[in-house]
């Protein structure tokens, strides 16, 4: 068992962020089935994978153009890459017990991946709702997390919030007007999503934000992320791959049905 040679290997791809939860944390806010000695009896640590700036998508532009295969058949090809990329490192564990879960919007099981990171130190919460890291600031996607029985040492967490002192550019840029109370509302900006196209293939807010700027996404993973429809036929061109030959369509975020597709709680705590 290399849990250095897991981390090292996964970094190289741009799974750069990494921090390990305390299981009994955990069980204190996710739900029933969703508690650690539900999902792994005698789990002992949660390692948890994050992929900060542009990393994960410049490996995932190499991967596609070496095996075009792989965009042509699966519908979240970046998800996809991830997966791949850990069912390759997961040997370094040699023996050890372990189940693994992924953030993506299609996993079986959806556990609330910015409570995780949380717990593992990754970052602090953001009036943006989103995890904001200290190095990557918003720039930063939520990947996998492993439940195993390996006793490993907990990761600080970070209790500061990391909006103390800041002016809130995201505040004032937002023009869908999302925030209460000085918080992001799902509801409030879903509802402008509705209403208007302004931020189908970007989040001004977000891109406000000066915590971690040089991290920023480049444009195409920006509409690749916030824009599927538009986005998949992007990374075909970027990957080289024709459309003739790619067997699916872009699809997602899901603004406004998310909630009838995607349960992270899974009953009371
Ligand atoms: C469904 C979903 C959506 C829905 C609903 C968003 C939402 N806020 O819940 C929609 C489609 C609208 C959406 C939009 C976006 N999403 Co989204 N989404 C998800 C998904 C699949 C599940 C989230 C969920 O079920 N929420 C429902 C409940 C849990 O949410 P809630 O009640 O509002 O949230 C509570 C808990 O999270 C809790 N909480 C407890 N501990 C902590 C700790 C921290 C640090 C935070 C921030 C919150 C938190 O606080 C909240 C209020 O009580 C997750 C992946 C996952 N499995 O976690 C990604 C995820 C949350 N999304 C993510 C992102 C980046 C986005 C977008 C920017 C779009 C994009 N394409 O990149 C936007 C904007 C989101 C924003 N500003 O918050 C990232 C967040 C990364 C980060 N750094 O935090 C995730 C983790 C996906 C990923 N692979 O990285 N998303
Ligand atoms: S997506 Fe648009 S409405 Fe929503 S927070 Fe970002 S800038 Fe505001
Ligand atoms: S712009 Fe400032 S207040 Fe808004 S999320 Fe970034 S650090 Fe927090």
């Amino acid at each position: 068992m290399d849990v250095d040679a897991l981390r090292s290997e996964l970094a190289g791809i741009g799974l750069n962020a990494f921090g390990v939860a305390d299981p009994a944390r955990w069980d204190v806010s996710a739900g029933r089935e969703r508690q650690a000695q539900h999902l792994l009896p005698g789990t002992r640590s949660i390692l948890v994978f994050g992929s900060g700036g542009p990393a994960l998508w410049n490996a995932l532009l190499d991967d596609l153009r070496a095996h075009p295969e792989h965009l042509c058949e699966e519908a979240h090809p970046l998800d996809a890459y991830a997966r791949r990329a850990v069912s390759r490192a997961d040997s370094h564990l040699g023996g050890a017990r372990r189940r693994w879960f992924f953030a993506s919007g299609d996993a079986e099981l959806h556990l609330d991946f910015r409570m995780l990171a949380d717990l593992a130190g990754l970052g602090g919460r953001s009036r943006m709702g989103l995890l904001l890291h200290p190095e990557f600031g918003l720039w930063l996607g939520l990947r996998a997390a492993c439940f195993t029985d390996l006793a490993l040492p907990f990761s600080q967490r970070i209790e500061v919030d990391p909006c103390v002192g800041c002016p809130a550019p995201c505040i004032t840029t937002c023009p869908g007007d999302a925030f209460v109370d000085g918080a992001w509302s799902v509801d409030r900006c879903s509802a402008f999503h509705e209403a208007s196209r302004r931020c189908d293939s970007s989040c001004d807010a977000r891109g406000a934000c000066p915590k971690g700027a040089e991290h920023h996404y480049g444009p195409e993973e920006l509409v690749y992320h916030y824009d599927r429809a538009a986005g998949r036929p992007l990374l075909r061109a970027l990957a080289g791959i024709d459309a003739d030959a790619d067997g699916y369509e872009g699809v997602g975020p899901h603004w406004n049905t998310w909630r009838k597709k995607v349960d992270v709680r899974g009953g009371s705590a």
